[in-house]
């Protein structure tokens, strides 16, 4: 057996579409495990279709170097290990051309950004990575860099390949830098710097530059969201007249359209590597590890033109928000009450807290009698059907989905995923008992991680840890689960102000994390 990397040049045509570096026609933004399992996949599968080679995609890394690091070497071949409960089987994708990260790489992306080859951007940087404050608002504080940059490049003119325009101001630096070489310190950020270098690309050729920026994370209306936040970054770098040309084209040529992702994508572990390596005869440092399952839901409002992603399996619809809020309440609402409690329970993946039968009834009872009675069906789907074929794919063991993995980043995504359910049900007088106790096993979560001497993963860890140390009067040992709980359903931007005080709710999740405290297993 060899071990040698697994290389583009190395796998045997017509096993991957064969694109090129010069075939960027989409550059995407937040290239984990993810995007390459899902929409990377429906790139490669549509291209396998149509012939269309010009979707190859460029991922743009924003965290850390490492996926450019696995991906660069291999020219940006990977594969894909499908694991369901009847088995694996191993595809090669060869959608992705090449990945970048902006602390190295910023020019690169914002030329690629202004290209008129590329026609699509798509994002998955997950629901932190939107640089929201707790009122959704964009976080100015957080993207103050890009921000920064984006004043700088816009006034001096400078052109996408580094050079600035006619009649510029050469000397405009910015910290001793060019500006357009100051690394894109955000996902929003560096879209938004992206886009203005896209416009006056397009004012300079004279020529319409149109395109369509697509977010594929977990959130209501998604597409708006991202088209608001950018609005709100160009208001506040370019106030007033200096930015109403930017504005005025964003209007006229960028569409966000929202879109609807599914499938269960676990991080990948060093055995599943090892698997592969065997199975392959090649070393895959982008392996990336899927359930069969996936689906893909897209708002049909495109600027230009996109790859033929209905040929891979994609629905293309007028309207998302049906599907998107039956898979967020649902899917990861369950998900994540599955990930919390499970965690309580002693469970380390989903596929044992879902079989686990106290567990199951209450994830099947979250589903039926909170979520379900909020949702409006899209057109053609069974929810109670899809609520029963959910708890199925937890129960899938092969992916090895774990629940702390899950359970990052809770306060990000419970007002997403139980916010609204919660929300809907007390408007209609009903107090939603399974959300009660998914909050109040949250709570408990972050209680005992913190009496532990430990943080939780989350971007407002912080903060959760000081909830209990206030509780605990200075001593997070010493913090009862009831005031704990309290205190945390009343985080600011949780839940609306009126939720979150709602005397019905709060007693239930008193009650429930009474419960929970009383049984004192591991987190
Ligand atoms: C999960 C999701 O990690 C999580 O929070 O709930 O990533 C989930 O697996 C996907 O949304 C499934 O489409």
């Amino acid at each position: 057996m060899t071990t040698d990397r697994l290389h583009r040049s190395a796998v045997p045509s017509g096993l991957v579409a064969p694109v090129a570096p010069d075939q960027v026609g989409i550059v995407h933004l937040g290239i984990g495990a993810f995007h390459r399992a899902h929409q990377a996949v429906f790139t490669e599968l549509a291209a396998r279709e149509t012939g269309d080679l010009r979707w190859g995609i460029l991922g743009v890394t924003q965290r850390s170097a490492s996926v450019r690091d696995q991906l660069r070497p291999q020219g940006g071949v990977y594969s894909v290990l499908t694991a369901g409960t009847d088995g694996t089987t191993l595809d090669l994708v060869g959608s992705v051309v090449d990945v970048a990260w902006p602390a190295e790489e910023t020019p690169r992306v914002l030329a690629a950004l202004a290209a008129p080859t590329t026609h699509v951007v798509t994002l998955t940087v997950t629901e932190k990575g939107y640089a929201r404050d707790a009122d959704g608002r964009l976080d100015v504080a957080r993207v103050s860099g890009d921000l920064a940059a984006l004043r700088a490049e816009h006034v001096v003119d400078v052109d996408v390949d580094g050079d600035p325009g006619p009649g510029a101001d050469t000397h405009h630096l910015l910290g001793g830098e060019p500006a357009h070489a100051r690394p894109g310190e955000s996902a929003v950020g560096l879209l938004v710097r992206g886009l203005a270098a896209r416009q006056r690309a397009s004012a300079a050729a004279g020529q319409a530059r149109p395109v369509t920026v697509l977010t594929c994370d977990n959130m209501v209306d998604n597409g708006r969201v991202l088209q608001r936040l950018v609005s709100e970054a160009v208001d506040a770098a370019l106030p007033g007249e200096a930015g109403d040309d930017l504005r005025a084209w964003l209007a006229a040529e960028v569409t966000f359209p929202c879109s609807m992702v599914d499938r269960i994508v676990p991080a990948t572990t060093p055995d599943q590597r090892d698997q592969v390596a065997r199975e392959l005869g090649a070393r895959d440092e982008g392996l990336v590890v899927g359930e069969p399952f996936r689906q893909w839901v897209i708002e049909d409002d495109f600027a230009g033109p996109r790859p033929a992603w209905e040929l891979a399996g994609a629905t293309f619809t007028t309207d998302v928000a049906p599907w998107e809020r039956a898979k967020l309440r649902l899917l990861n609402g369950t998900h994540s009450l599955l990930a919390y409690a499970g965690r309580l329970a002693g469970h380390t993946t989903l596929a044992e807290a879902v079989t686990d039968p106290v567990l199951a009834r209450r994830a099947r009872a979250f589903m039926l009698d909170d979520a379900l009675p909020t949702l409006e069906a899209p057109q053609g789907a069974d929810l109670g059907a899809y609520a029963t074929s959910l708890l199925e794919r937890f129960a899938n063991p092969a992916t090895g989905h774990t629940t702390v993995q899950v359970s990052m980043d809770g306060t990000q995504k419970i007002p997403i995923r139980w916010g609204g359910t919660i929300a809907d049900r007390l408007a209609a007088g009903v107090v939603p008992r399974q959300a009660a106790f998914a909050l109040a096993a949250w709570s408990e979560v972050v209680r005992r991680e913190a009496a532990a001497g430990r943080e939780v993963d989350d971007p407002r860890a912080a903060e959760l840890r000081h909830v209990v140390l206030d509780a605990g009067g200075g001593d997070a040992a010493a913090a009862g689960a009831a005031d704990v709980a309290r205190a945390l359903v009343g985080l600011p931007g949780l839940l609306p102000p009126d939720v979150a005080g709602d005397a019905g709710l709060v007693a239930a999740v008193v009650a429930e994390v009474e419960a929970l405290a009383a049984v004192p297993t591991a987190v």
